[in-house]
């Protein structure tokens, strides 16, 4: 049921919508300038399919976009994320792993409701989604403070936050949809009092920094990939702000306490060991932001997803 393993469908978001700050819609750019794609296809063996095109959406600016229930830019985001839906959905239906660089978190709500959907025709199977981040992004246009839509993706995709209107996310159908049940979390350090009454109330999964720290990040990924259970498929959704900022500067809302860089690949290492992947974001780098210097932040990112392709040390 799985993607024929050297086939990969790379999708380039250059949007930042889902959030204030200019500058992460370059990171596919960057990513590619650093030799990504290149690397994937001579160093790890891939079939790539890439249209070398980063789409910024910009022909999907819609005129009036005003807030809505709280969230900021709610039609250009709905537009943007159902496209990228689409995309993800059609290479996954092409039996390809599926590889997506943002952009802000938000393009997670196109991502995993593609993949969720492909999954379930594909294999009848429900996807698992494994969450890495400094935060829960689970706030529902309610109970977010900023109205900033990156933070309220797994509120979409889970449908603890819907809406009827087709242009501000009633386009997302069941067949789109992620059980809370299939979802882990891993990194959390910075969730909001409204995301902690979610994730206690709704039993969700979740291993913050203090379990990494009294268990190790050895332990925690046992424990994680346990709680999905073996031959689940899986997509990983890597918020590059879950690492240290002494790894990855160069990212919106950098929150100190992270994991360190040899953390971040590990558990990108331990999920292509699966065998049971099926698709990967990278999101959250703004090469803009780089007072301590975007390349490492660029270069961090890099190495995340050659891990979570296969890339061994040995
Ligand atoms: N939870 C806050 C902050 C935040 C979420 N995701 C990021 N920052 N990157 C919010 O705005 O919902
Ligand atoms: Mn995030
Ligand atoms: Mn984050």
């Amino acid at each position: 049921f799985l993607p024929n393993a050297q086939d990969l469908g790379v999708v380039a978001v250059g949007f930042s919508g889902g959030q204030p700050k200019p500058g992460v819609d370059a990171a596919p750019m960057a990513l590619v300038e650093a030799g990504l794609i290149k690397q994937l296809e001579e160093d790890l063996d891939y079939n790539v399919s890439y249209d070398g095109q980063v789409h910024n959406f910009s022909e999907m600016l819609p005129a009036d976009d005003p807030p809505y229930r709280n969230m900021k830019r709610p039609k250009f985001c709905s537009a943007v994320t159902k496209e990228v839906s689409e995309q993800v959905y059609k290479y996954a239906m092409q039996e390809k792993l599926v590889l997506t660089l943002g952009g802000d978190h938000s393009i997670a709500i196109g991502t995993i409701s593609g993949s969720a959907r492909a999954i379930r025709e594909r294999m009848g199977r429900e996807l698992a989604v494994i969450w890495v981040d400094a935060h829960a992004d689970i706030n529902t246009p309610e109970t977010s403070d900023s109205g900033n839509i990156h933070g309220m993706p797994v509120a979409f995709l889970t449908g603890l936050a819907k809406d009827d209107n087709e242009e501000t996310f009633g386009w997302l159908k069941p067949h789109h949809m992620l059980n809370l049940k299939k979802l882990v979390y891993i990194g959390l350090r910075d969730i909001d009092n409204g995301e902690k009454k979610i994730l206690r109330e709704n039993g969700v999964k979740v291993f913050t920094m203090h379990d990494i720290d009294r268990h190790g990040i050895g332990k925690v990924m046992d424990m994680a990939l346990g709680w999905i259970g073996s031959d689940t498929p899986i997509h990983l959704s890597f918020d590059i702000d879950a690492l240290d900022p002494q790894f990855a500067p160069s990212t919106g809302t950098a929150v100190r306490g992270g994991l360190t860089l040899r953390e971040g690949d590990f558990i990108a290492e331990c999920v292509a060991e699966t065998g049971s992947l099926v698709a990967v974001d990278l999101v959250e780098v703004n090469p803009s932001l780089d007072e301590h210097g975007a390349a490492d932040t660029v270069r961090t990112g890099v190495s995340i997803v050659r891990c979570a392709l296969g890339d061994t040390l040995l």
